[in-house]
């Protein structure tokens, strides 16, 4: 099975897809590595990788760049969050396309004005564009990839900007008749109720997508059984876990005069190659140079 088709086939599936964020490719190795079912190429991730805001203020082509980058260096199909598809639906209809041959398997796409606001942020400026106009967007990306199994997420930030679940629902329902393959519910209250009422009341027949970051007590078996969700994305488990980590390994050099004391605490040298592909290049190394 190609990688688009192993994403199609779990939007039908009876097993949760589970995408883990990366912002760079040696974070996707690990998660390829960790068992997750996919990778998530997180706008949120990257942006933060460059110290910057998810806020439309990385270029199009940095995010392109990344992706062709990650999904170069696994075996798992790779999401990609296009934020609000940098522009209208004709951009749209000629930016899927290089996300397509960049390896992506799906692209998520959201409802908000460009520029957007990352949704998690306290007070953020969360506008949606119309009904009518994101569904020409899907619309637009659904015709535009190549192969049928290339799969096309819509994102509902309704719930993110306050405007109910009946709103939520109507736009989730609008972009399926668009030609969505899934609908990414997003929300930010800190309890899944909100979440579990729109699953519960959700009329579609295309399946849902979560990201459970605001509520972390769902577990991947509450979302299965809820039955209706497909996918569930990590969106930022990633940079949050290398941030803890070099914090405190940066925290004991300092206080130690030193990296004496972390030198058993931290990964080797040896593993850091191992990950660079030290293996496929030693084989090159044996087969061509004389
Ligand atoms: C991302 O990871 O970039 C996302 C998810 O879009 S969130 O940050 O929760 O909006
Ligand atoms: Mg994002």
């Amino acid at each position: 099975m190609t990688k688009n088709q192993t994403l199609r086939a779990a939007l039908s599936g009876d097993r949760l897809f589970t995408a883990m964020a990366a912002h760079n490719p040696l974070a996707a190795k690990l998660a390829d590595e960790a068992g997750f079912s996919g990778i998530w190429g997180s706008g949120f991730e990257l942006s933060a990788s460059y110290a910057l805001p998810d806020a439309s203020i990385l270029s199009m082509s940095t995010h392109l760049e990344m992706m062709r980058a990650i999904s170069s260096v696994v075996s798992i199909p790779l999401i990609a969050d296009i934020d609000t598809g940098f522009g209208n639906a004709v951009s749209v209809g000629y930016i899927v396309p290089q996300f397509e041959a960049a390896g992506a398997s799906a692209i998520v796409m959201e409802d908000k004005t460009f520029p957007k606001d990352t949704s998690l942020r306290a007070q953020g400026r969360q506008e949606l564009v119309r009904i009518e106009e994101f569904q020409g967007k899907i619309a637009a990306a659904a015709e535009a990839r190549k192969d049928k199994d290339f799969v096309v997420i819509a994102r509902v930030e309704a719930l993110i900007a306050g405007l109910g679940q009946e709103e939520a629902l109507k736009r989730g329902l609008a972009y399926e008749e668009a030609g969505a393959d899934a609908i990414l519910i997003h929300s930010k209250q800190k309890t899944p109720d909100e979440i579990l009422a729109f699953i519960d009341a959700w009329p579609g027949h295309i399946p849902l997508v979560l990201v459970p970051t605001a509520y972390p007590q769902l577990t991947e078996a509450d979302i299965a059984a809820r039955g209706k969700v497909r996918i569930v994305i990590y969106g930022n488990h990633a940079i949050r876990a290398a941030v803890g980590a070099m914090r405190k390994v940066f925290a004991q050099i300092r206080s130690d005069g030193g990296i004496q004391g972390v030198e058993n605490t931290i990964p080797s040298v040896k593993d850091i190659i191992a990950l660079q592909g030290d293996e496929h290049m030693r084989g090159l190394e044996r087969k061509f140079l004389r």
